[in-house]
């Protein structure tokens, strides 16, 4: 844990899916909570079920959104809770395929049927053919958001499509990775354009602890979702029995912290269109150029999968962090303070390590601009 945590605080973060949690937000995570349970079975549970309403109050504020649930352990099982709730087994279920940047959820291990929304030669969803593929899928179920999300989905267009065709199709939309923009008002509004349930993982561009959140305006979501998800004698507990309520505790902290600093999103986006040009000039291929390179945290850089792997081992040579599918992430370095003319040092380190190779000097260089 040690060794950890000197890497980490020497080190440039860069990974698009993670985030820095702050010391109050820490404190939550390390207290008594953790090892509690928070159903009224137990005595001395009474302030735990405060933690958790208080939490659930601050997300419908940040996200104008009528119900919040925080009791999900992770974003992939708010995809499942959602599954569950709206699909039969067999059901068609379409999500933007891994190979364009989709989430990797193994519906047909729940015995559904993965449909893949047709992507055009950006890898973004074709609306047309999408449109095609829901009504002749039969489709009961839609998820946009996905890992790689650059650029906003096409939530009205299929969300105005389903309604007006009468599909009995549920719209939902993973923000995993842009539920901190969304909450600053920045990327897109899911909640608003059509999507009935906003859900995702918590620790990414909102900057709480891991775990996830499902957001609606429906009381029968809400109920529905619920019934699934949380603990109730009576029914027989569903995805979740302890829900963790340190994690909910530390993320209450975060979402008080972030309805403080509702600037972030756009510093946040800001960064990254930055960084990504500086990239670019600099000689490091990024994707999407014509289109502005990016409109959210995210980064992808235009590099064989082989030459992303190698490109992603060297700059871990000098402690900065990338993934190996060459995506890059600017939120906790923005988090944590850094702006522009940080983005133009960062380009230039990342540069150099690119052409001349991991040189050790560079790594002191890092661990200098961590510092500061
Ligand atoms: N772990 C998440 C990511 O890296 O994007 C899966 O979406």
């Amino acid at each position: 844990m040690k060794r950890h945590e000197k890497l980490r605080a020497e080190g440039l973060n860069l990974i698009a899916s993670e985030n820095y949690l702050s010391p109050a937000a820490r404190e939550a995570l390390a207290s008594d909570l953790a090892g509690r349970y928070h159903s009224d079975f137990y005595g001395g549970s009474k302030f735990a079920r405060e933690v958790i309403e208080a939490t659930e109050e601050l997300a419908e504020r940040l996200f104008r959104a009528r119900h919040a649930i925080v009791s999900p352990l992770s974003g992939t099982m708010c995809d499942l809770a959602v599954m569950l709730a709206y699909t039969e087994p067999s059901d068609a279920v379409a999500m933007v395929p891994f190979s364009a940047g989709g989430f990797p959820l193994g519906v047909q291990k729940f015995h559904r049927r993965m449909v893949h929304l047709p992507v055009d030669d950006d890898q973004q969803v074709d609306i047309c053919q999408a449109k095609s593929l829901i009504s002749e899928e039969k489709v009961k179920l839609t998820i946009l958001g996905a890992s790689y999300l650059l650029f906003p989905h096409p939530v009205k267009e299929l969300g105005r499509f389903i309604k007006d065709a009468q599909l009995p199709c549920l719209l939902g939309y993973d923000g995993s990775h842009v539920l901190g923009l969304i909450a600053c008002g920045e990327f897109q509004d899911p909640l608003r354009e059509g999507a009935e349930i906003l859900f995702g993982s918590t620790h990414k561009t909102l900057y709480g602890p891991q775990g996830g959140m499902i957001l609606t305006n429906s009381e029968e979501h809400e109920r529905t979702l619920r019934n699934l998800l949380d603990i109730d004698l009576e029914t027989g507990i569903g995805l979740v029995d302890n829900p963790h309520v340190n994690r909910i505790a530390a993320l209450g902290v975060a979402l008080e912290e972030l309805l403080k600093d509702r600037g972030y999103g756009k510093r946040v986006i800001r960064n990254a269109k930055m960084l990504a040009r500086a990239l670019d000039e600099s000689g490091v291929p990024v994707r999407f150029r014509r289109r502005g390179y990016t409109e959210s945290h995210q980064i992808l850089l235009d590099l064989s999968p082989e030459k992303a792997r190698e490109f992603c081992h060297q700059l871990e040579r000098v402690n900065i962090f990338i993934d190996v599918a060459g995506r890059i992430g600017v939120a906790e370095v923005t988090r944590r303070g850094m702006g522009s003319s940080e983005m133009l040092r960062v380009a230039e380190l990342m540069a150099q390590v690119y052409k001349n190779g991991p040189a050790p000097e560079l790594k002191k260089q890092v661990k200098r601009l961590v510092n500061r």
